[in-house]
């Protein structure tokens, strides 16, 4: 795949400030992205801001939540900004920092499939398995070789994105050659999954079981659906979304080809993650709620009681029917 970077090397060379976004609720691939490229920009000698709208939910990346500001000021939009929003389909995913944004000129670094044509630069590549290895790309490219940490960061958000190899279909040498360059620059793969699957608590773990214990299949097997609660997550002390790896248990039920975990976030609000291990396009039915994502791989707010979004879930997946 030849790309050409020039057009965005020269975008970032022109200005001095940025402020650098991702999605709200982060993920390793957004923050990592983020966390990169801010390390390269200050290698360049630019001043970098990392912001995000938070909430860090996710335990692997909830100690980096002191290198990001929340908010975005009007003092820090003086000189010559460009803001970088990373692994975001539209404006509005960047929450609550969206309206702060919209008024300098934008560049937008992703690799979702679905979303918005928006930003004044674009470096988008749906094929790409994490926004990390564009930044990757963008950093060699520069000339100047990747740091430790920047490869430890593109790793970590690689190994998010892919699941840790398991998503990547075959076909792909390139991106195991772009791997082996990262682990030329130092990184450690053990280290990287102590870091994304360690260090959890067993509420947490239990309360994977009350998912596993709800789980209902649908339209003969081929969907499931489960949920938890917010009485669920105070009972076991847990804040931890690790969904990860519930996704991957469920997964592997034979038969099923699509998983749907519904979350409530407050009184009749609940985020939905969809998977697919086949065919189904779960970033549709995502987007025709509002939501986004990719094509296995994707996420909405839906709100009413649970089993009126339980309900409609189901009723989305009519096409089961005829698979
Ligand atoms: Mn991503």
């Amino acid at each position: 795949m030849e790309k050409d970077y020039r057009p965005i090397l020269e975008a970032l060379d022109s200005f001095d400030n940025f402020i650098i976004a991702g999605h709200q609720e982060p993920d390793g691939d957004c923050l990592c992205s983020q966390m990169a490229l801010s390390s390269f920009l200050k290698r360049k000698g630019k001043n970098a801001r990392l912001v995000s709208a938070g909430p860090f939910k996710r335990p692997e990346i909830r100690s980096w939540e002191k290198f990001f500001s929340g908010t975005i000021d009007d003092n820090d939009l003086k000189g010559k900004t460009l803001g970088i929003i990373t692994d975001c389909s539209s404006p509005d995913r960047t929450g609550s920092l969206g309206d702060q944004l919209k008024k300098i000129p934008l560049m937008v670094i992703d690799h979702h499939s679905s979303g918005e044509m928006f930003g004044d630069y674009r470096f988008v590549d749906s094929d790409s398995p994490s926004t990390t290895l564009l930044v990757q790309q963008l950093i060699e490219s520069s000339g100047m070789e990747l740091t430790e940490e920047e490869a430890e960061f593109i790793f970590l958000g690689f190994c998010t994105d892919t699941g840790f190899f398991r998503h990547i279909g075959s076909g792909k040498p390139d991106v195991f050659q772009a791997v082996s360059r990262l682990v030329e620059a130092g990184v450690s793969p053990n280290a990287t999954h102590r870091v994304m699957t360690g260090g959890r608590t067993l509420g947490s773990r239990r309360l994977l079981g009350r998912i596993l214990d709800r789980s209902r299949l649908h339209y003969e097997g081929k969907l499931l659906i489960s949920w938890e609660t917010l009485e669920d997550r105070k009972e076991l002390e847990t804040e931890d979304r690790d969904s990860d790896s519930m996704y991957q248990m469920l997964q592997s039920i034979g038969g099923v080809e699509s998983v749907v975990i519904v979350q409530e976030e407050s009184e009749n609000t609940y985020s939905v993650g969809l998977r697919s291990t086949f065919d189904i396009d779960v970033g549709s039915i995502a987007k025709s709620f509002g939501g986004g994502g990719h094509r296995k791989a994707a996420g909405c707010t839906l709100t009413g009681s649970r089993n009126e979004v339980i309900q409609r879930l189901i009723d989305s997946f009519q096409l089961l029917n005829n698979s």
